[in-house]
């Protein structure tokens, strides 16, 4: 969809959007603590989101409906149910590089219609309507490196833990359902929504830092095998193979330890209804090892 047009009640698009926090450390915006060093270590990465942010110039949408690793729910999926969220968000692992100052406006109607649809599919659900919950920070990530201006509600999901609880392909169809839960709620709603999964592909990582953690020497996937993997899964997403992707989904997560384990690359693909229109792959890179990949499915084409 371009500029001037604007369709109601459509997932627009689609972006599989990594959260780093290395990557916001490495921007230096105001809201985040620590500094750079400005050693250079993640230019693939950072360039990829560059290019995507370039190309969403273009492209009008209302709402990021972001679903995330980083917010695991013991029972059910649950959603972001205040009209307003700020505070301090540390990374656990990595404080050092992600203290970030974070004010989040939610959409709690479309957030409560994703729930309801959810529900009434028979998933187990919930709202989080705590206002000091301390959001994630795959949310926070995904969204300041999609849209820095941080000028857009959010619905926010957190990952239910199906799939570590009874296996991978269970973990799938849960998502599969809360995917089409979310669209038709989009669809319901008459606003245009950008779909973010927030995680990264391959996941086996180092486990030393550098003395600097953006020492670019430091950088590398982790081993052949990962690489391999993720080649094979951006090969399927440019070829318009996003079906393929989620049949193929248990064996890349169980082989790659991968991060799709909490379902996010899962529910995008059934929340855009399995596109066949190329993702567009602005970037690929490592960070402590892992492969991460910043991809773009616009559906207005
Ligand atoms: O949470 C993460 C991640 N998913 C990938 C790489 C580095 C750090 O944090
Ligand atoms: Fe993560």
């Amino acid at each position: 969809m371009r500029r001037g047009e604007h369709p109601s009640g459509a997932v627009v698009g689609g972006i599989l959007a990594p959260h780093p926090p290395h990557l916001v450390y490495a921007s230096n915006p105001p809201q985040n603590e620590p500094r750079s060093s400005g050693a250079g270590a993640w230019q693939e990465l950072l360039a990829g989101y560059q290019r995507l942010r370039a190309s969403l110039e273009a492209r009008v949408y209302d709402v990021l409906v972001v679903h995330t690793p980083h917010w695991k729910t013991r029972t059910g999926t649950h959603f972001l149910g205040v009209p307003h969220f700020s505070g301090l968000s540390v990374d656990p692992i990595f404080p050092n590089l992600f203290r970030f100052q974070y004010e989040l406006d939610v959409d709690v109607a479309l957030s409560q219609s994703i729930h309801d649809h959810a529900r009434d599919a028979g998933l187990s659900c919930q709202m989080m309507t705590n206002p000091e919950f301390r959001v994630d920070y795959g949310t926070l990530t995904s969204c300041h490196l999609v849209r820095p201006a941080g000028d857009l509600p959010v619905v926010a999901i957190s990952s239910v833990r199906t799939a570590f609880d009874y296996c991978n392909e269970a973990g799938d169809q849960e998502m599969l359902a809360l995917g089409r839960a979310t669209r038709a709620a989009v669809e319901a709603s008459g606003k245009s929504a950008l779909c973010l999964a927030s995680c990264s592909l391959s996941h086996r990582h180092y486990t030393t830092e550098p003395a600097d953690p953006e020492d670019p020497a430091f950088e590398s996937i982790h081993n052949e095998n990962q690489a391999a993997w993720d080649r094979h899964i951006l090969a399927l997403m440019e070829s318009g193979q996003s079906r393929r992707v989620f049949d193929e989904m248990p064996d890349f997560t169980d082989q790659c330890v991968a991060e799709t384990r909490d379902g996010s690359l899962s529910w995008l693909l059934a929340a855009m209804d399995f596109p066949e229109v190329a993702g567009q792959v602005h970037g690929y890179g490592t960070v402590i090892g892992t492969g991460n990949a910043v991809v773009e499915w616009d559906l207005s084409r």
